[in-house]
């Protein structure tokens, strides 16, 4: 784990949510995309300075997503935590030998290009964390 590298929260509107953050605490809109395989709309948001982790925003593309599911389970808040790793099946298959379960065999496509894998909830203290490998790792991006 090289460090925190966003926290999502669901939504159920996503430009609604974004203008919510902007007014009440002044974070700024710094990505959006639709996300077709995952079935989301999101939004990354830089908070303060926007050199450290940033908030996701997430909103249901379509009924049958894992963020549709959730917001009709536990409502909007709090999804998941993700952490920036180098390389996402070297971190994936050292969590797998720890015994947790990883959703995919192999990595899926996230945030602008980043690759993603996530570890269940039920094997992570009943937290939904997701491992980011970046298209280029945040020290070497600027
Ligand atoms: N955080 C914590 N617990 C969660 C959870 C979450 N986000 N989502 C589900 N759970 C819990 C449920 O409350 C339920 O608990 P109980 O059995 O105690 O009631 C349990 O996990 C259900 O597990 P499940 O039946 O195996 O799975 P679900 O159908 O509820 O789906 C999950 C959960 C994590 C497998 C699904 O949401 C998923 O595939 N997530 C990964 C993809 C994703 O989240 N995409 C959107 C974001 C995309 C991005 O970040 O780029």
């Amino acid at each position: 784990m090289l460090g925190i590298d966003h926290v999502g929260i669901a939504v159920a509107d996503l430009d609604a949510a974004i203008a919510f953050y902007a007014d009440a605490f002044g974070m700024r809109c710094v990505h959006q995309e639709t996300n077709e395989e995952q079935g989301v709309r999101e939004a990354m948001l830089a908070v303060g300075d926007g050199t450290g982790p940033r908030l996701q925003l997430l909103a249901p593309a379509r009924p049958d997503s894992a963020i549709a599911k959730f917001l009709d389970r536990s409502g909007p808040g709090l999804q998941q935590l993700a952490y920036t790793v180098a390389d996402v099946e070297a971190a994936a298959d050292a969590l797998r030998a720890r015994g947790m379960r990883l959703l995919y065999d192999t990595p899926r496509r996230g945030t602008a290009g980043s690759r993603i894998n996530f570890v269940h909830p039920k094997d992570a203290g009943g937290v939904l964390v997701e491992l980011v490998e970046p298209v280029s790792l945040p020290d070497e991006s600027s």
